[in-house]
């Protein structure tokens, strides 16, 4: 058997996300048979011991305390950043510079202009470049495209998305990174905003202006740090300012004539990851939840009278994007391998020399919604994405 070609992963951070990656490269060859195959050169953190601990656990060979050595190193071919918001720009920039691929985590910047640096950057070097909306990796998801791609939906006109959680309610809850511009951006509306506008342009198509309200529903926080996944409170003597939306929500009129709506919310009680949408066709509909993602609901108008409705399409067969190289039909798969499938493609395009999507382009896009929402709160009306993005 012919030895594949390895293609050697740095990856910055290793956190939440740099577990979700770790897991994703180290599985990807035990599913899928790609040209090329990921292989766990090193990981760089500050923490000596926490980077060190992170890379015995993860199965990374190699460990470095600052990111410009590992993109100084002639062993990695592929940068993968998963560190908070504030530094994707200037890693990436620097990678690019050293001719290294990247995967970087979303939003893909702190601002819009940011990320037309970050994508002139990786143009001139010739790199391929991905940024990591792993939601549309789902099977459903995938499957939702093709029957839409199909016209199975006909003329689409509506698209209602979600993303809510409940994490932030707590008043004692501290003052993480997420909760700082300076560090994050934006609040929900580029943590979680960011995914529902790829699902979108992903599935519907290009925005062409929108309207949009944020708020941030407790002001003051002890400072501190905390997992998000953890439920926990700080009894704060110091407090801090959040300068971030607790909750976003937004009008949309979309290129092709569809209309969106969607809201983001880290105060919606009872909802841990409520990544939702609708999509409404001339001549059918579909429904996706991504606390069930194996499942698509779909309406066809076509259906024979009186045994129309909606039927839920369990997405684990041969059929279904992505699904069969995992189980058996009926055997379904989780959150961890929407990563897997999105690196497969990161893969295919290193082996074939072109940016799969979603890459810099669509982050770019995607940052473009994310301000012109910004700026219609800031003016209380409509923005077109041209104004932004001219
Ligand atoms: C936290 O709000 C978070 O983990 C996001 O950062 C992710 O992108 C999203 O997938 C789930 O929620």
């Amino acid at each position: 058997m012919k030895e594949k070609r390895q293609i050697r992963i740095g990856m910055v951070g290793y956190k939440f996300m740099g577990k979700a990656h770790s897991h994703a490269f180290r599985d990807l060859p035990f599913y899928f048979d790609t040209d090329v195959i990921p292989v766990l050169q090193a990981i760089a953190g500050r923490d000596e011991q926490g980077v060190k601990e992170a890379a015995e656990k993860m199965g990374w060979a190699s460990y470095e305390t600052d990111w410009r050595r590992l993109i100084e190193r002639d062993d990695i071919d592929v940068i993968d950043i998963v560190t908070p918001n504030n530094t994707h720009a200037e890693i990436a920039i620097a990678a690019a510079k050293a001719g290294k691929h990247i995967i970087c985590e979303k939003p893909l910047a702190l601002t819009l202009e940011q990320s037309l640096e970050m994508l002139e950057a990786v143009k001139r070097a010739g790199v391929v470049h991905m940024i990591c909306h792993n939601y549309r990796f789902a099977p459903a998801v995938q499957f939702a495209k093709q029957l839409i791609a199909q016209g199975r939906l006909g003329k689409i006109y509506h698209i209602r998305a979600t993303f809510l959680q409940d994490w932030l309610m707590d008043p004692n809850f501290p003052l993480i990174w997420r909760l700082k511009k300076e560090v994050s951006g934006s609040g929900t509306h580029g943590d979680l905003g960011a995914h529902i506008i790829d699902l979108a342009r992903f599935l519907v198509g290009e925005f062409r202006e929108v309207v949009g309200m944020m708020e941030t529903f407790i002001k003051k926080r002890p400072l501190g740090d905390m997992d998000i996944h953890l439920k926990g409170r700080v009894e704060g003597t110091a407090w801090g300012e959040v300068d971030v939306d607790d909750a976003s929500a937004f009008l949309a009129r979309f290129e092709n004539g569809a209309l969106g709506v969607f809201e983001v919310s880290r105060f919606s009680r009872g909802n841990r990851a409520g990544n939702r949408f609708e999509i409404n066709g001339e001549r059918g509909s579909i429904r996706w939840d991504m606390e069930n993602m194996n499942n698509l609901q779909v309406y066809l108008e076509d259906d024979e009278r009186g045994l129309q409705g909606f039927r839920t399409i369990n997405c684990t067969e041969v059929e279904h994007p992505y699904a069969s190289a995992y189980w058996p039909a009926g055997h379904i798969i989780g959150y961890e391998h929407t990563f897997i499938n999105l690196l497969v493609e990161m893969m295919n395009g290193i082996a074939g020399g072109y940016s799969p999507s979603p890459n810099f382009e669509d982050g770019v896009r995607n940052q473009a919604v994310l301000e012109a929402v910004e700026r219609s709160v800031q003016t209380g009306g409509w923005v077109s994405i041209s104004e932004v993005l001219p």
